[in-house]
């Protein structure tokens, strides 16, 4: 339903596109009617910025008014000894003897939790490399120390292919390993390690990798068991609009079976250091393949521009292009700078206000849970 002027403005502009198929896009945008994958990719393929943009601006809008999130946070990388050679990857190293090699203590970890509690933050965001030493006791004792320390800690761990390697590990179902890392203090399943769904394209970018049918089920069985997960797109390598559109296809299909989901992140690649290689994906992909994902996704809340990969800059235009979220201070990061972000970390949380307030929104601190902390309005 149009309400404001600008809404008028935008419904002018959708009637007389003189391209019929955009039109009829955006009267179902207007409409809130469901996109086929079919309009995704004519969108990808055919759409301009600005009309895409108004499109998901007016999206973002109808479902999360004018707020934007963020939440206080940490991220710590354990390791980056991993038994995956994914080629997108800088961060990783084969082995522990690798001269790049790191794997921190307990101790080094709960220090990094206590800055974060210090500075009122809640949420730890645990990802990193799969080592080929630890056991699965590792896992859940590095849960249950940190919630020990710090029990109101929120604790957003592993992703979907670590739980399918700890799996294996223990012999255990999925739905086993879920309840163990529930148990041991595990609050959210984060979304990194979907890459791309696309089978053949998946097997470029990470041969050794679960599949995409057993990076869903492993989403499927936390939804079940009420753990709620993020999912990630990572887009800008060798991937075809197709293929994005696949992968949030899949991405849609479960979200509406389950409705576990909190948030979708497309997560561009960043090139620099790594097997792959390839030339970085241009602000313009960013800003539409943000808007498609918030045009596509009816069925998500939240669409994250996340800053460390994005740049903040282009993080915040995304704000105008459909995203409602910006992650958070994150306060240290290695994987994405380890492939050229030049995004700067250790971001104050009145860093993120302004770069909200200064995009025209209003911003809202979150918990990893999105519950609503404080509006700075
Ligand atoms: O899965 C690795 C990506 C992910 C590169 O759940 C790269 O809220 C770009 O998933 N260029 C891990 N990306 C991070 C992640 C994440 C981040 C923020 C929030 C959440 C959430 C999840 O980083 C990996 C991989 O897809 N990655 N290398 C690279 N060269």
């Amino acid at each position: 339903m149009v309400e404001t002027d600008r809404d008028l403005l935008l419904e002018s502009v959708v009637l007389g596109h003189r391209d019929r198929r955009l039109a009829q896009i955006g009267e179902k945008v207007l409409g809130e009617r469901r996109l086929t994958p079919e309009d995704a990719l004519y969108l990808f393929e055919r759409a301009d910025l600005t009309y895409l943009g108004l499109l998901a601006d007016y999206k973002n809008r109808k479902i999360n008014g004018n707020l934007a999130y963020f939440v206080v946070n940490v991220q710590i990388n354990p390791t980056n000894v991993c038994i995956y050679g994914c080629r997108f990857c800088a961060f990783a190293v084969k082995g522990r003897n690798h001269p790049r090699a790191y794997e921190l203590s307990t101790e080094e970890i709960l220090a990094k939790v206590g800055e974060l509690y210090a500075l009122g933050g809640r949420e730890v965001h645990l990802v990193g490399g799969i080592p080929p030493h630890w056991r699965y006791e590792d896992y859940l004792n590095l849960l249950r120390a940190i919630k020990e320390r710090y029990p109101e800690v929120i604790l957003k761990a592993y992703t979907a292919i670590e739980v399918h390697h700890m799996a294996k590990l223990a012999k255990k179902s999925v739905k086993e390993v879920l309840r163990d890392l529930k148990e041991a203090g595990l609050a959210v399943l984060p979304g990194g390690g979907a890459e791309i769904f696309n089978e053949e394209k998946r097997r470029v970018i990470a041969p050794h990798k679960a599949s995409a049918e057993e990076y869903l089920k492993v989403h499927r069985a936390a939804h079940e068991l009420g753990i709620p997960t993020n999912i990630t797109m990572l887009y800008g390598h060798v991937e075809s609009y197709a293929d994005r559109v696949e992968h949030m296809t899949k991405v849609r299909e479960l979200q509406d079976q389950t409705g576990g989901f909190q948030v979708f992140i497309p997560l561009k690649y960043r090139p620099k250091g790594t097997e792959l290689g390839g030339e970085e994906a241009s602000p313009v992909e960013d800003l539409k393949t943000v808007a498609i994902a918030r045009l596509f996704l009816d069925n998500f809340k939240h669409v994250k521009a996340y800053w460390v990969t994005l740049g903040e800059r282009i993080a915040q235009l995304a704000l105008s292009y459909g995203a409602d979220d910006l992650d958070g201070t994150i306060l240290e990061e290695k994987i994405v700078h380890a492939a050229g972000t030049e995004a700067a970390l250790g971001h104050a949380k009145e860093k993120l206000v302004s770069l909200i307030r200064e995009a025209g929104k209003v911003p809202a601190e979150r918990d990893t849970f999105y519950r609503v902390l404080r509006v700075y309005s």
